[in-house]
C-alpha cells in the first residue's frame, strides 16, 4: 500500500514537472496573422518544421479568427480544433496559454520581450518613437493576438538575412549560433516562420494534425445523421466575391495561393488557367457525374449516394439534387456555417473534388493524402480544347 502511493505521488510530480520543466533549447513563438484558416494551416505546418529543426519547443498559437462587425481579432485557443499529443510524437510543443501560466514567469520576464522581424516595419501611428522596431502590435491582428496573453514588447531584433528555409544551406545552423537559447530563451516572431503555400518538404507533417475530439465527434455525427448510408463526395466550392476578385489573378501569373497542389511547384503539371480559380456550374456537374459513373463501374459494391457541399458563398444544393436526381444521389451541407466541421467531413469522404487554388481545399487534400485518400481538383487535368471553349462561352 505504502509502495503504491509512494508511486502514485511520484507520477504526480512527474507529470507537474513535465507540465511545468523548462526547455533549456529554448522556445518560439509567433502570430498567425497572414490570412485566414487555410493560410494558418499552411505556415503552422513551416514553423512546426522550422522548430525542429532549431530544435526549440513550439509555442501553440491560437488561430486568429475574423468575425463579421468586430473591428479586432478572435483569438481561438489551438487545442479547440487540433489534438495537441500527436503533435508531441514529432516535435516538442505547449499551447501557449500554458507557456504563459508556467514557462514565461521564469524565463521571459517583461524587460526582456523582444519581437522578431526580419527588417523595420513602418508604424502605422504617427505619434510613435522614429526609432526603427518591428511594431509587432500596430494594427489588426497584431495587436490582439498579443495583448489576448498580456505580451507587450520592449525592443526589436531584425533577423535579415537569415530566413526560415532550413531544407537548404543550413539554415537552422545559422539561427543557432545568431541566437542561441542561452541569450535568447525565447524568440516570437511577429509573423509565421514559414513560407506561404507551405513546402513541399512539410506537407506531410500534417499527418501530426489530427481533429480535437470535439469535432472529430460533430463530424461522426454529422455523417451518421444527415448522409444516406453509403459512399459520398466532399466538394469544396470558392464562389464568394472576394474570391471571384481573386481569381482576375490568374490572368497574370504562373502560380496563385495554393495552385502548386495540382500544377506542381515548379509548373511542372502545368500552368494556371481561370477555370482552375473559377469552375463554371455546367463545369462542376459534369464533372461530378463523371466521378459518380467512374466509381459505379470501379466499385460496383459501393456506390456513390451523396454529395456533401462545403462553400463560402453558393452550395448550389438545388442545382446538383436536379443534376443528380437521376442518379440516385442527393446533395448536402452542414445546416449553420462552421469551417472547421467543413473540413473535418471533407477529409472523410470517400472521394473529395477541391479548388487548387484554395489553401481551404489544400488543408483537405493534404489530410487526405497522408490517410491514402482520393482527391481531385475541379478543372484538373484541363478539359478537352473543344469543351474548354464551350465552357468559356457559357461565363
Ligand atoms: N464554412 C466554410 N467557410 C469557407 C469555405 N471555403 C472558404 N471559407 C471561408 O473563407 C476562408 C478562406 O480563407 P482561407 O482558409 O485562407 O483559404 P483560401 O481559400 O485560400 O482563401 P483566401 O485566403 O481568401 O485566398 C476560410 O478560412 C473560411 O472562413 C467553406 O467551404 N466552408
Ligand atoms: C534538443 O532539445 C532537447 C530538449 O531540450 C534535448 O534533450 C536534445 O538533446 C536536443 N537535441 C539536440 C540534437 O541538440
Ligand atoms: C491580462 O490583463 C488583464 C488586465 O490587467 C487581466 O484582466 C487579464 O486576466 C490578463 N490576461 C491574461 C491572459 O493574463
Ligand atoms: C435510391 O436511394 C435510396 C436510399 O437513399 C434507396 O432506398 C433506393 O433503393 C435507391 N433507388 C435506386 C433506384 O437505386
Amino acid at each position: 500500500m505504502l509502495v503504491l502511493l509512494r508511486i502514485i505521488v511520484f507520477c504526480t510530480l512527474l507529470l507537474y514537472s513535465n507540465a511545468s520543466e523548462i526547455d533549456v533549447n529554448g522556445y518560439l513563438a509567433y502570430c498567425p496573422c497572414m490570412g485566414r484558416f487555410g493560410n494558418q494551416a499552411d505556415h503552422f505546418l513551416g514553423a512546426l518544421a522550422f522548430s525542429k529543426a532549431l530544435n526549440r519547443t513550439l509555442i501553440l498559437p491560437p488561430w486568429v479568427e475574423y468575425r463579421k462587425g468586430e473591428i479586432r481579432s478572435t483569438q481561438v485557443p489551438f487545442d479547440t480544433y487540433f489534438q495537441v499529443e500527436p503533435l508531441q510524437e514529432f516535435h516538442r510543443v505547449i499551447l501557449m496559454a500554458d507557456f504563459m501560466m508556467h514557462i514565461a514567469p521564469k524565463i521571459w520576464p517583461e524587460n526582456k520581450r523582444i519581437s522578431f522581424c526580419y527588417m523595420e516595419r513602418k508604424t502605422l501611428s504617427p505619434n510613435k518613437s522614429p526609432k526603427p522596431d518591428c511594431h509587432a502590435k500596430d494594427g489588426n491582428p497584431f495587436g490582439p493576438f498579443w495583448d489576448t496573453y498580456n505580451i507587450s514588447f520592449v525592443d526589436s531584433v531584425f533577423y535579415s538575412p537569415l530566413n526560415f528555409d532550413i531544407h537548404h544551406r543550413a539554415m537552422a545552423t545559422k539561427w543557432q549560433e545568431k541566437y542561441p537559447p542561452t541569450e535568447w530563451p525565447v524568440i516570437p516572431f511577429t509573423g509565421a516562420p514559414a513560407s506561404f503555400p507551405v513546402q513541399a518538404e512539410n506537407r506531410d507533417l500534417h499527418r501530426y494534425l489530427r481533429w480535437s475530439n470535439i469535432y472529430e465527434d460533430m463530424m461522426r455525427t454529422f455523417i451518421k445523421n444527415n448522409l444516406p448510408r453509403g459512399a459520398f463526395i466532399g466538394i469544396h466550392l470558392r464562389n464568394g466575391i472576394d474570391w471571384v476578385r481573386a481569381c482576375e489573378h490568374v490572368r497574370d501569373s504562373q502560380q496563385l495561393f495554393a495552385s502548386p497542389q495540382c500544377l506542381g511547384y515548379n509548373n511542372e503539371r502545368g500552368s494556371l488557367y481561370f477555370d482552375l480559380c473559377l469552375p463554371s456550374k455546367e463545369l462542376i456537374i459534369r464533372q461530378i457525374k463523371r466521378l459518380i459513373k467512374s466509381v459505379k463501374q470501379s466499385n460496383p459494391t459501393n456506390e456513390i449516394r451523396s454529395i456533401f457541399v462545403a462553400a463560402d458563398a453558393n452550395h448550389m444544393i438545388t442545382e446538383l439534387n436536379t443534376a443528380l436526381s437521376r442518379m440516385n444521389v442527393t446533395a448536402h451541407k452542414l445546416y449553420n456555417d462552421d469551417p472547421h466541421l467543413d473540413l473535418a467531413i471533407l477529409g472523410m469522404a470517400n472521394h473529395f473534388i477541391g479548388n487548387c487554388v484554395s489553401s481551404f481545399s489544400a488543408f483537405v487534400k493534404r489530410e487526405r493524402d497522408v490517410k491514402g485518400l482520393p482527391s481531385y481538383f475541379w478543372a484538373y487535368p484541363k478539359e478537352k480544347e473543344r469543351q474548354h471553349a464551350r465552357t468559356h462561352e457559357e461565363l
